[in-house]
């Protein structure tokens, strides 16, 4: 009797607790307004949200009944999209979807939405290049419990790519000429060097080859002249965040930027990668990241000395940094970094040297390195080389920073340090829907340099059919990337489980997937959010020039049961190409902590896994009702 009553006043006790924080309502007003602005020693007109660039952070908790009033004081519409946040589609922000027709000059809109998930996450315009100009800003939701990771200090870490033109201008420039922004075109030099390397006639070849494609070996980036920011402050400015030595610092780092991708790190730090895209995932250890355009990593650093630490984000095209700094105090300064050679295109990122990849993969590494050399890369140890001396592969699809030996993948890391890899993502708890696709969707990414033109399946936005999908079925993505880029793939209102070479539990959640020139990924994904969203290139020149896509899924049909098999942790995905990458991927573990004594002591620092692991599955199953409440109220 006495038991049966204390468990009715713990449940009233929850109940109360889940009443009160449901009912939280966290409320926001954003201005959107042009303002003078000078982060390069000119005043030009920006957009600001609240007078800043970025924007103020957006805090909420899981549970929060978010209320954000959006003030136009722009000449021309506007409109704010909430990048990685499940909600309702009209609240999604994407003009001319779901209803809603954007925010007019002069005009109020209210966002409100109820908040289901935790992480860091980012909001931005949806409207033409407003972005580029000064439209963004952060996002942190903190869970209903008490956080399971502990820190003391906790960072936002945006960068962005600011340019003093307008981003109308920008992209009339690209339309004019897709090089208008190569400076760093391939000269003279490169091809008497690349002729010493391999013979006048094959470095001929090669030139023409480039000519024939209107392409440039520098294309890694379409745009250059950038001036980066950490949190809208240039590299003199220098952003710092504070710590006293021994203290366990969280830095959510946010790739705010239109048009960057960054090689991230802070030297003499190593960062445990906790969260990705705003998803948790079991901890990883790493000296550095490759940041694609509009994702977000979360880290922990533990820096242990009285010193200043630089935040190095380097340009991929290594035309620049943004700098940040870790201290103990304001003013102080870290080491400056140097840069790390520029890597040029290779016949890999043209997805043209697959038949020699496969062989390359069989030879020794000695001959591997040679190789690198041959196809017209920078000599110095590569990252890929490092990789290639512990694992056999001979899958095109390995979800490293790119295809082996090509420009993409040679991020110049030093020997023995360690770059997080895609396949090192695995999702902390259990994913809740472990069925196999029922269907592939090929999404191939192309492209028109002559007009600068960007396509999904051979077609732009706007002569795009929508993709159906019904409400509740399970599907895989097929990307095929036949350019010469990479393009950071995102996918509105849901999350794409990607398929890493991790079992079907452990895949990790992402909203944006890099998508390496050349190179292949599969994503699979549950259709659970009714509506329209749109599945686009998040380089902010691509998706205005048609790289996009709008996805349709159907209304939930009340007779139907979507409930779901219990997850399986054995349940291999079905695609071969995972189930040898699983393999491989032990290979690779235990490779990694023969060479890497850092991610050896990471289990020191962090709580145990299988404790975190609970509380996540415990949170998932807590969202999962939430969904399927929303889902049941769309259908009426
Ligand atoms: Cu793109």
């Amino acid at each position: 009797m006495k038991r049966l009553f204390f468990m009715a006043l713990s449940l009233l006790g929850f109940l109360c607790l889940s009443v009160t924080s449901f009912a939280n309502t966290t409320e926001y007003t954003l201005t959107i307004a042009r303002n003078p602005v000078n982060l390069t020693g000119n005043t030009v007109s920006k957009i600001t949200i609240n007078g800043t660039i970025p924007g103020p952070t957006l805090y909420f908790t899981e549970g929060d009944e978010a209320v954000i009033h959006v003030i136009n004081q722009l000449a021309e519409d506007t409109s704010v999209h909430w990048h990685g946040i499940l909600l309702p589609p009209l609240m999604d922000g994407v003009p001319h979807l779901n209803g809603f027709t954007g925010i007019k000059p002069n005009a109020t809109f209210t966002y409100r939405f109820k908040i289901r998930q935790t992480g860091t996450y980012w909001y931005h315009a949806h409207s033409m290049g407003q972005e580029q100009d000064g439209h963004y800003g952060a996002i942190v939701i903190r869970p209903q419990q008490p956080d399971n990771v502990k820190v003391d200090r906790d960072y936002v870490v945006m960068l962005s790519d600011f340019s003093e033109e307008e981003s109308s201008t920008i992209l009339a420039n690209l339309k004019m000429s897709s090089d208008y922004y190569q400076n760093a075109r391939r000269t003279v030099g490169d091809f008497w060097s690349s002729a010493r390397q391999q013979g006048v006639s094959k470095a001929w070849e090669e030139a023409k080859m480039w000519a024939e494609m209107r392409m440039l070996p520098t294309d890694l980036s379409d745009v250059s002249g950038y001036t980066f920011l950490v949190n809208g402050k240039n590299n003199a400015q220098n952003w710092t965040g504070l710590f006293k030595a021994g203290e366990k610092v969280r830095l959510r780092f946010i790739n705010g930027s239109a048009m960057s991708f960054y090689d991230v790190r802070i030297p003499k730090l190593a960062m445990t990668v906790i969260e990705a895209d705003g998803q948790a995932v079991e901890p990883v250890t790493v000296n550095e990241f490759r940041f694609g355009v509009a994702e977000t990593y979360d880290v922990i650093v533990t820096p242990t000395e009285d010193i200043a630490y630089t935040i190095v984000a380097e340009a991929l095209d290594r035309t620049g940094f943004a700098l940040g700094t870790l201290a103990p105090q304001a003013g102080m300064r870290g080491e400056m970094p140097s840069h790390r050679p520029r890597t040029l295109l290779t016949m890999a990122d043209m997805g043209m040297s697959h038949g020699e990849h496969a062989n390359h993969q069989s030879t020794s590494s000695t001959d591997s390195s040679q190789n690198n050399k041959m196809s017209g890369q920078n000599e110095h140890t590569s990252h890929a080389g490092h990789q290639m001396a512990g694992m056999s592969t001979d899958s095109n699809q390995d979800y490293e920073t790119g295809v082996k030996g090509s420009g993409w993948a040679d991020a110049g890391t030093p020997q023995g340090d360690k770059a997080l890899s895609y396949k090192d993502l695995r999702y902390r708890g259990t994913q809740a829907d472990t069925r196999q696709p029922v269907r592939d969707i090929e999404i191939r990414l192309g492209g028109n340099m002559e007009r600068y033109i960007w396509t999904m399946n051979g077609k732009k936005f706007a002569n795009a059919e929508p993709i159906h999908f019904e409400y509740g079925e399970r599907i895989r993505f097929k990307f095929i990337n036949e350019t010469m880029m990479a393009h950071p793939m995102h996918l509105h209102g849901m999350f794409m489980q990607l398929e890493n070479g991790q079992p079907m539990d452990k895949l990790p959640n992402k909203h944006t997937i890099i998508i390496a020139p050349g190179d292949t990924y599969s994503a699979l994904l549950t259709a659970n959010e009714s509506g329209d969203w749109v599945f686009h290139c998040h380089l902010l020149y691509h998706m205005a020039t048609g790289m996009m896509t709008k996805i349709v899924v159907s209304k939930q049909d009340p007779n139907k049961d979507y409930s779901l098999p219990p997850p399986s942790s054995h349940d291999m995905s079905s695609h071969d190409m995972s189930q040898m990458e699983h393999s491989e991927h032990n290979a690779h573990q235990s490779h990694e902590m023969q060479t890497q004594p850092v991610t050896s002591t990471k289990s020191a620092d962090m709580p145990a896994t299988h404790d975190m692991s609970q509380m996540e599955h415990s949170q998932h199953q807590q969202t999962q009702a939430v969904d399927k409440k929303a889902g049941e109220h769309h259908a009426h």
